[in-house]
């Protein structure tokens, strides 16, 4: 055992020039982990809370609230504790603010401190943070699959277009590296086409293209002639993916699409992206109806469930209850692991397991307010989760993941990334990808 000598909070600066929270959890032989929260922009009503200050200063948005909470209760509760105990440091905080949305603490103290322990533990047990994972879960580590935004849309580019993330994946890479070449070349492939036609508006929150375009199909369009001018075929080592982010733009059953100038309910909505299920090699897609639209999720899981992955985030914002729930109903077959959606290290692997009992998909994903923080390339592999989200192929606090990954690599063989496979014998081998396979 080694036990936490103290922890330290401290107001650091987001990708978005935000405040957040960076703890310093440091131990009796000296070791310290360190780690930073995000922050959302799209966020589940369900997902614990960022403790923010509020009133006039730098936008309501300080965080001392939250800094006090680590200083003060979090700390007092965890000095002399074993850092390697990560299911008894992560038990503490919670009995400290039972709350479902860590309304007292904060999920950003909450998150950081975690996470820091975790980090900690790693260090004083002398392996990497990805090592350490796999070890104290069980799980075997393997480099995942990248999800990469082409464009931000939604809530993280003015709503210039209502779907939030346009993204490919490679599964037909054979490396890690491969993956992010490919990706390089179609990410500005994408910025070339937009630039000649007038529809390049600069950069969105997550480092994809802010983009200009008059439809949502449009956008679809354009990320397929992306691909072809990198010199691939769409649906063969290329795929596409989307959050819909549907929460954002839909409420009561019914969805707005700003820019389509076009009201739907939920049966409209389904055939919508049904119309693009058929006609482009979309073998992923993110919270596809809004977070209070169970029976148009069941419904749609129930059409499209065994030909692509229908991931829940804003729908189950990293909740084992929520995924346990949403199998016996059968929506979704896939979940985004967010750890700050949870609020603690221990409640996120909870969730993970709870996927993964019932064969579902797991997508460790960052959140659109970044830092330098790398714990997600980590959790990913170490956690063998199979994806990874992190935003676009631009801007130092995304990069900053990949390449870590690339690090990763490094020491676990490219041999370990999950991508790679005969598309047939995969889920993104869907009915798209078999037929180009075929
Ligand atoms: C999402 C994330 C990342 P945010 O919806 O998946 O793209 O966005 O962090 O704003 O919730
Ligand atoms: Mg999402």
């Amino acid at each position: 055992m080694t036990a936490i000598k103290d922890i330290n909070a401290r107001r650091v600066w987001d990708s978005r020039g935000k405040p957040t929270v960076e703890v310093d959890v440091i131990l009796e032989n000296g070791v310290m982990g360190r780690a930073l929260a995000p922050a959302g922009a799209s966020r589940g009503t369900r997902e614990a809370i960022d403790l923010r200050d509020g009133g006039a200063a730098l936008r309501g948005q300080n965080i001392q609230s939250a800094l006090n909470s680590v200083n003060g209760p979090i700390a007092a509760s965890l000095r002399g504790f074993d850092a390697q105990d990560q299911n008894g440091a992560d038990g503490a905080i919670l009995a400290l603010d039972p709350s479902p949305l860590k309304d007292t603490l904060g999920g950003n103290a909450t998150v950081a401190t975690s996470l820091a322990v975790l980090h900690a533990a790693a260090a004083d047990a002398g392996r990497p943070l990805w090592a350490h994972i796999a070890e104290i879960t069980g799980s075997s580590p393997a480099l995942p699959l990248p999800e990469i935004q082409i464009f931000g849309g939604g809530a993280h580019a003015g709503r210039r277009v209502d779907i939030q993330d346009f993204m490919i994946m490679v599964p037909g890479a054979a490396s890690f590296d491969e993956v992010m070449e490919i990706t390089s070349e179609v990410y500005f492939a994408a910025g070339d086409i937009m630039q000649s036609k007038g529809k390049l508006a600069g950069v969105a929150d997550e480092g994809g293209w802010w983009p200009n375009f008059s439809s949502n199909e449009e956008a679809l369009e354009t990320l397929i002639q992306a691909i072809e001018k990198a010199g691939e075929t769409p649906g063969e080592r290329v795929v596409v993916s989307l959050d819909i982010a549907a929460s954002e733009f839909g409420k009561d059953g019914w969805y707005h699409l700003a820019l389509d100038d076009r009201r739907m309910d939920s049966a409209e909505m389904i055939e919508m992206l049904s119309g693009w299920l058929d006609t482009y090699p979309i073998v992923a897609i993110e919270d596809p109806l809004s977070e209070d639209d169970v029976a148009g999720t069941i419904e749609f899981t129930r059409r499209f469930g065994d030909r692509v992955q229908i991931i829940g985030d804003d729908y189950l914002v990293t909740n084992a209850d929520l995924v346990r729930n949403a199998q016996s109903q059968a929506a979704c077959n896939a979940v985004l692991i967010k750890v700050n959606q949870a609020g603690t290290v221990t409640e996120s692997f909870d969730t993970f397991r709870a996927a993964r009992e019932k064969g579902w998909g797991t997508i460790v994903s960052a959140r659109s307010g970044e830092t330098e923080d790398v714990s997600i390339s980590h959790l990913a592999t170490g956690l063998g989760s199979g994806q990874l989200k992190v935003g676009s192929f631009t801007r130092s606090e995304r990069m900053v993941k990949w390449n870590e990954c690339l690090r990763i690599q490094d020491a676990l063989g490219s041999t370990s990334f999950v991508g790679g496979k005969p598309l047939a014998n995969t889920w993104w081998g869907g009915k798209n990808n078999k037929e180009t396979a075929a």
